[in-house]
């Protein structure tokens, strides 16, 4: 998640100078955008209006064609007003997606009006307004023709507005980095559409109206009332070939692009180090090194714990044989911060060789804490859940709720990753085993949606993945979204055999995986393999995860970036550190 800068000065100066007007519509569907059409096309100097080309970041403002009467002195109609984006939504969002639906379904609204308007500000129609002998251009008008905007009723100081830790602002911090593609296998590119939504019928339920690119008021919000996530309200109504892109991932250092992140191991320390792109060839990790003690450390692990975009530093340390405290470090765009304890008590698992954890388990936007570790008889082992509850209480979180016991000998785990290979925003969990006489098996669970009330909270843990062809020490796996689809995959380098390829285990719904190949290493630039540990970040903000190779190079290391392309990677950043290749683990 990313909180988007706070709106501007310049349209709260002008909306306090309108007099309000109160409008007898309602803040319901009838006033939906009018159907995609295709952008017209127009000679190259008028193809402009608000210049804004970039698909990642949402614009900064748009210009509104306002074409509604208003009360003199502030009249109003005819005239085209520059407004901060973030408050268009916002005002957009009051009349059209309501404080009173279901969260979920608001935050599916938020994405579809942000890009709607988004769309036409990247692709504009063109359309000009003659206004006291001067041109003026616009991207929207702010009528049903596209999308309902009254300031004077919804806008910032106005009864309506949403304010400030309403659902609607919630909404739409939560997405405000999102946006959807649709892929073309035809062209192999991804394509920026338009979105709208309509109504729909009032007898529509969840789903049943979908056509592939638009949403419906009625029936989604009978989703969002049935427990549906927005991930999965998108790709309801707009699949096939849906992405939903969310850029930045492992953003440590507060650039939006995703960082090399790893641990420096040396004797009674582990050091962060942090590389972060557009900086060539650093040497020694960057500022946002940060240094813990191993007395007593069992774990350690990464994720963004209070909701600013930014990758935290959480670490598990031991205060007997099953308690613990849980220590976390925020990053503040620069650097890790102080350590400040979070929890403390009764881990529930034997602390000795649990791992720690963080993902969502609510698909409530807020990162959560677990701990794997041993089962309570033999040959078992369990994960257990802390809640990150809210945002208010700075360190708080819930005591472990048992989330999955099951038959998996904890000394037969080779790795442990937590990911949402469903897709619908709760962290779903993979376990890599290495097969006993050759090969390599992934097994999976996933948290169950919408979440059970008490235990079991995931569904069958079973195998999803196996070759016994594969040479264990030469099989490297991380976990991240490589291809945007919503769902994490398991990427995965493979050696031996020739030259080393790139693979990804694609996400799907059950928790099942599906193989594609997607890249070869050259020849003339081969990478060892099993000596390279895998770690993942979106480093090139495109909203898919790429490869980050640590691999041993003389006495130091080579970092080695694979951005992640559809079917495809595209080779750099690539640099060399002075850390001991042996020393580092990417986190
Ligand atoms: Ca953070
Ligand atoms: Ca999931
Ligand atoms: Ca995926
Ligand atoms: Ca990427």
């Amino acid at each position: 998640m990313r909180r988007p800068q706070p709106a501007r000065g310049l349209f709260a100066v002008m909306s306090s100078l309108l007099v309000a007007i109160l409008y007898a519509l309602p803040a319901s569907a009838a006033i939906a955008p009018a159907e995609p059409q295709a952008a017209q096309s127009f000679d190259a100097p008028s193809k402009t209006c608000t210049k804004w080309t970039s698909t990642m970041t949402p614009p900064k403002t748009i210009k509104v064609l306002r074409t509604a009467s208003t009360s003199p002195p502030a009249k109003v109609k005819g005239t085209v007003q520059t407004v901060d984006f973030y408050e268009y939504v916002a005002t957009v969002m009051a009349a059209e997606w309501p404080e009173r639906y279901p969260i979920e379904t608001i935050k599916a609204g938020a994405i579809a009006t942000k890009q709607f308007a988004w769309y036409y500000i990247k692709y504009p129609r063109g359309g000009t307004k003659w206004k006291d002998g001067t041109k003026y251009c616009y991207d929207v008008l702010d009528s049903t023709v596209d999308q309902w905007y009254r300031p004077e009723k919804y806008g910032p100081g106005q009864s309506l507005w949403p304010a400030e830790g309403s659902k609607i602002r919630q909404a739409m911090d939560v997405t405000w980095d999102q946006s959807l593609r649709k892929y073309q296998y035809s062209t192999r590119s991804s394509r920026f559409f338009l979105t709208g939504y309509r109504a729909g019928s009032g007898s529509a339920t969840c789903g049943s109206d979908k056509t592939g690119f638009k949403l419906f008021h009625n029936s989604t919000r009978k989703c969002g009332y049935d427990g549906l996530k927005y991930r999965e309200i998108l790709r309801l109504y707009l699949n096939p070939r849906l992405e939903i892109v969310s850029p930045g991932a492992n953003d440590v250092i507060g650039t939006k692009h995703g960082d090399a992140s790893a641990m420096q191991h040396s004797n009674g320390q582990r050091t962060t180090r942090v590389w972060t792109p557009g900086q060539p060839a650093p040497d020694g990790g960057s500022n946002a090194g940060l240094s813990l003690s191993t007395a007593d450390l069992i774990d350690y692990a990464a994720g963004d714990l209070n909701g600013d975009g930014r990758q935290d530093l959480a670490w598990l340390k031991k205060t007997g044989s099953t308690s613990g405290r849980i220590v976390v470090a925020l990053s503040d765009g620069t650097n890790y911060g102080d350590a400040q304890e979070w929890w403390s008590g009764d881990t529930v698992v034997p602390v000795n060789g649990s791992k720690l954890l963080i993902g969502d388990f609510h698909a409530d936007g807020r990162q959560d804490v677990a701990i794997f570790g041993r089962g309570s008889t033999d040959r078992t082992s369990r994960l257990v859940v802390l809640k990150r509850s809210k945002y208010t209480n700075a360190t708080e979180l819930g005591n472990p709720v048992l989330w999955l016991a099951f038959s998996q000998d904890f000394d037969k785990v080779a790795s442990v990753w937590l990911g949402d290979l469903s897709g619908d925003g709760r962290s779903d969990l993979v376990v890599r085993q290495n097969v006993e006489g050759g090969g390599v098996r992934l097994k999976t669970a996933v948290t169950k949606s919408p979440l059970p009330k008490s235990y079991p909270r995931m569904g069958t843990y079973k195998a999803r993945f196996e070759d016994t062809s594969l040479i264990p020490s030469k099989v490297k796996m991380t976990v991240g979204d490589a291809n945007r689809d919503g769902r994490d995959d398991v990427l995965m380098l493979v050696g031996g055999g020739g030259r080393a390829v790139v693979e990804r285990l694609q996400g799907r719904k059950l928790g099942g995986l599906k193989r594609v190949k997607i890249w070869t290493a050259p020849k003339s630039d081969p990478i060892p393999v099993q000596k390279t540990r895998l770690g993942a970040a979106d480093i090139d903000y495109d909203g898919r995860e790429d490869f980050v190779l640590y691999s041993a190079r003389g006495t130091g290391t080579r970092i080695r970036i694979l951005k992640a392309r559809y079917d495809t990677v595209r080779q750099g950043p690539d640099w060399r550190v002075n850390i001991p290749w042996e020393d580092i683990r990417p986190y």
